[in-house]
């Protein structure tokens, strides 16, 4: 084979190599065979040196050419290359403008939390103060202080988590935390509502949890009676659950009240005429009430010969279920969306 006839061979392999080329890595591979200052063009323009000196013009002249064309194949190439990486990258990252939005999960307040609120509201016009205590409590606070002495039955109605430290436990009511406002205040007039979270140590079932809300009332002054308590229930069960509201005071029984009651609303979803959610009874019961117990008022700080006080507790788990018909208190903390989204 001519000289000339390896340019042409020579070139020949380039170009067809160089078509095989799809990406930058493999260009730069080709780059280091056939272009780069060890690269087989320029060793063959080289070559021309060492051509006898008849032929040297004709083969200068065709290695020129080599050069030249396979250079400005490879810029062409190397263009092409460059063209195909980028519209990849467009259509990887494109946005299809057309697609419908998604429509983003929105959070609700908890049903539980709706009810508290609407508690505190109602209250509140009726100046009332929100007072709010520790969770962890001790023995004296949580019963001895409440008229339940070491040994109490009804210390046993109340099962409780301890902690590793004596006599210091999870609250079983918000009560102890009343004790806490009264040494507060004392000795102004009181007025306040405690919320909280209380525990119990119990068979979880539908109708108690371990871990519950409570709300709690206290009004503390020099005469306070047991009619006044009787007017704030009812303005508070109108305001609750709808005007013109039938109250049923049953007389029971609670360590830290004397006289104590149980009070009924009539059902809110059969009038009173009797339905399942009554138990066909016409009532419902909503809250225990009474006149603070005197041990209670002197544990507080308060003479009970110069002050009396009304308390009343209630369940908010119980208000939301009766006001929505929840069967099952175990819904509200199983923290299920489906359960949760349905109170708008
Ligand atoms: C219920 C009944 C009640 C009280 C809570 C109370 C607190 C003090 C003094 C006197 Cl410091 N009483 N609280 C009184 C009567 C009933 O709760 O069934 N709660 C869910």
């Amino acid at each position: 084979m001519s000289q000339i006839d390896e340019l042409t061979h020579l070139q020949q392999q380039a170009l067809q190599e160089l078509a095989a080329v799809s990406d930058a890595a493999g260009l730069e591979a080709w780059r280091l065979i056939y272009l780069s200052r060890k690269g087989l063009v320029l060793q063959a323009v080289k070559r021309v040196s060492s051509l006898p000196p008849a032929e040297r013009a004709a083969y200068g002249k065709a290695a020129n050419v080599l050069k030249q064309t396979v250079q400005a194949a490879f810029a062409a190439q190397a263009e092409v290359l460059h063209e195909a990486s980028l519209k990849a990258e467009l259509t990887a990252e494109g946005v299809d403008v057309t697609l419908p939005g998604r429509r983003p999960q929105v959070g609700r307040m908890h049903p539980i939390n709706r009810t508290l609120r609407h508690i505190y509201t109602i209250f509140g016009r009726m100046g009332f103060q929100i007072y709010r205590a520790r969770d962890v409590e001790t023995d004296e606070y949580n019963f001895q202080l409440l008229n339940f002495p070491k040994g109490h039955p009804a210390r046993e109605m109340q099962d409780t988590f301890h902690t590793t430290v004596e006599d210091v436990l999870l609250r079983t009511h918000t009560s102890p935390g009343q004790i806490r406002a009264m040494r507060e205040y004392y000795p102004q007039p009181i007025r306040v509502i405690l919320p909280g979270k209380c525990y119990r140590y119990e068979q979880v079932t539908a109708r108690s949890e371990m871990m519950f809300y409570q709300v709690e009332g206290l009004a503390v002054g020099r005469h306070i009676t047991f009619a006044d308590l009787k007017g704030t229930l009812h303005a508070f069960a109108d305001q609750l659950f709808g005007e013109g509201r039938k109250l049923r005071f049953r007389c029971s029984h609670f360590p830290f009240t004397e006289p104590s009651a149980e009070v009924d609303i009539d059902c809110i979803i059969c009038g009173g005429k009797g339905c399942r959610v009554c138990k066909y009874s016409g009532w419902l019961e909503i809250l225990g009430c009474g006149m603070v117990h005197p041990n209670v008022l002197r544990n507080g700080g308060y003479d009970p010969e110069i002050y009396s006080g009304y308390a009343f507790g209630m369940g908010p788990e119980r208000i939301a279920m009766l006001r929505h018909g929840i069967d099952d208190i175990r819904y509200f903390y199983a923290n299920d969306v489906r359960f949760l989204s349905q109170f708008a």
